[in-house]
Order: structure tokens, then sequence, then C-alpha cells
């Protein structure tokens, strides 16, 4: 095994651990008949290439190391995508509450956007994982945003890498425009949120009374 592999190691487990458990945080929401905050979850150990450019960054050695460790903060991360703004609040209330999570920082850079447009709510957590040689605790960054504001990040993600960071005016001009429709689009559903909900339960229910198979498990329940 490489030694980035046994570096990166910790690092993946927390990241596979953490999407299962936040996946299932949202199965529990279901099974209770409630409503869930969070709609979807990914997650990612930072690619080399990107490790890489972001040491050089820092101005630190490209190398699996303590120091390496300590300063990209980054290296597992999370993503919780909700469908309403104010899901987010519970979201992180509900990171707060947990005892495998110790917050070490949190941005909110919903209340005081990026000047790209960016909008997501950030946490640096620690979060303990057990290896063969016993315990150890790797940061890991939550990144938390509405369906819109991840929409508008992964596009501009891509074309920041595209050019690299330095956008043509008009690109950038369009994007912080783009970031404004986004933002309103949250406000426009949230408006409506209750209706939304509505629909969404009463959807899931129907699909479930007009299946036999399932209305007979049920009524056994
Ligand atoms: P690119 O070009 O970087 O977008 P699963 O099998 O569903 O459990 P899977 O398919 O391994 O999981 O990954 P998942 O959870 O669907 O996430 C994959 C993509 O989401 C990755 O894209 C990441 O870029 C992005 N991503 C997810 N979570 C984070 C996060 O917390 N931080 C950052 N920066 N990115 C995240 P790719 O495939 O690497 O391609
Ligand atoms: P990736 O993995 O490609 O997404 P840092 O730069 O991390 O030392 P900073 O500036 O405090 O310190 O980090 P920040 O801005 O709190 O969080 C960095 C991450 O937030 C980025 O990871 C992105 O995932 C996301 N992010 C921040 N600003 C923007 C933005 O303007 N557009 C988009 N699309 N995403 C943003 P990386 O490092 O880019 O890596």
């Amino acid at each position: 095994m490489g030694q980035w592999e046994r570096f990166l190691g910790p690092y993946k487990q927390a990241v596979d651990e953490l999407k299962v458990k936040f996946r299932g945080m949202r199965s529990q929401y279901q099974a209770e008949g409630m409503t869930s905050p969070i709609e979807f979850v990914t997650g990612r150990v930072k690619p080399l290439a990107s490790i890489y450019d972001k040491s050089m960054e820092k101005g630190i050695p490209f190398e699996p190391s303590e120091q390496l460790a300590r300063t990209l903060q980054d290296i597992a991360g999370i993503r919780i995508m909700c469908q309403f703004v104010d899901d987010i609040a519970t979201v992180v209330n509900l990171i707060r509450q947990r005892d495998d999570l110790k917050i070490i920082e949190e941005k909110d850079y919903i209340t005081n956007k990026k000047p790209s447009g960016y909008r997501s709510y950030h946490i640096i957590a620690e979060y303990p994982v057990e290896t063969v040689k016993g315990k150890m605790t790797v940061p890991v960054e939550i990144q938390i945003r509405t369906l819109a504001m991840n929409f508008w990040a992964s596009i501009e993600h891509s074309l920041n890498y595209k050019y690299k960071g330095d956008f043509p005016e008009e690109i950038k001009l369009r994007l912080q425009r783009a970031a404004e429709a986004a933002f309103r689009l949250d406000e426009e559903m949230s408006s409506i949120r209750y209706e939304i909900q509505e629909a969404q339960a009463f959807f899931s229910e129907n699909k479930e009374a007009q299946n036999p198979m399932i209305r007979e498990e049920k009524e056994r329940e």
C-alpha cells in the first residue's frame, strides 16, 4: 500500500461512515412519516490533484504529514442537500447535537454570501474513526446547501475549472446574476413550502395505497 493510500485511509472511512449515517437520518424521518430536512447526501475524499493544488496555495510540502493534515481541513468532505433554506438550520442543529461530531468551526456563507455569489453553510468537525491501530480523529468539512445553491455551485465549479478562477468579466456578472436568481428561487419555493410538502406526502401515500401488496402488508402491521 502506498503512503498516500495509507494516509487517506481514515479520511475515506470517515466519508463512507458519515454518508451512511446522514443517509440513514433521511430514512428515519421517512419511516416516522415525517418530512426529511435532508434531500440527499454526497461525499468525497479530496482527489490528490486537488490536495497538491491546495498545498501549493498554502505553501506547504505536498507529502502525507501532520502539517498537511492540520492545514487542509477539507480532505474528507460531506455535502448535504436540502429542499428549503429553513431545512439548513434544522440540519445544522442535528449536527450540533451529535456525539460523534465535535464542531471546530462554522461558516455561514448564506447570511454572508461570497463575492462570487456562492452560498452554503459550512461546518468543520472532528470525527473519530476506529482503525486497526486504534482510534484517531480526522477533520471533516460538511457543506449544507439547498438544491438551488448546489446547482449554482456545481456549474460555477466546472466553469472555475475551465477558467482557473480567472473568469471573463461577462461570465462573472452572469454568474452573480444566476446566484441572485437561485436565491429568489429558494425564496419562492419557501413561500409555498407547505403546499409542496402536502403534495409530496399525498403522492407517496397514494403510491402505496394503490399497490395492493403494500396495502395488505401495512394492514398486517
Ligand atoms: P467532480 O468532477 O469533482 O464533480 P455513492 O456511491 O453514491 O455513495 P459516490 O458516487 O462515490 O457515492 O460519490 P457521491 O457521494 O455521489 O459524490 C460524488 C461527487 O460529488 C464528487 O464528484 C464530488 O465532486 C462531489 N462532492 C460530494 N461531496 C462533496 C463535498 O463534501 N465536497 C466537495 N468538494 N465535493 C463533493 P467527482 O466524481 O469527484 O467529480
Ligand atoms: P473542492 O474540493 O474542489 O470543492 P480553504 O480554501 O479551504 O483553505 P476557505 O477559503 O476558508 O479555506 O474555505 P471555504 O471557502 O470556507 O470552503 C472551501 C470550499 O467551499 C471549496 O472547496 C468549495 O467546495 C466551496 N466553495 C467556496 N467558495 C466557492 C465558490 O465561490 N464557488 C464554488 N463553486 N464553491 C465554493 P475547494 O477548496 O474549492 O475544493
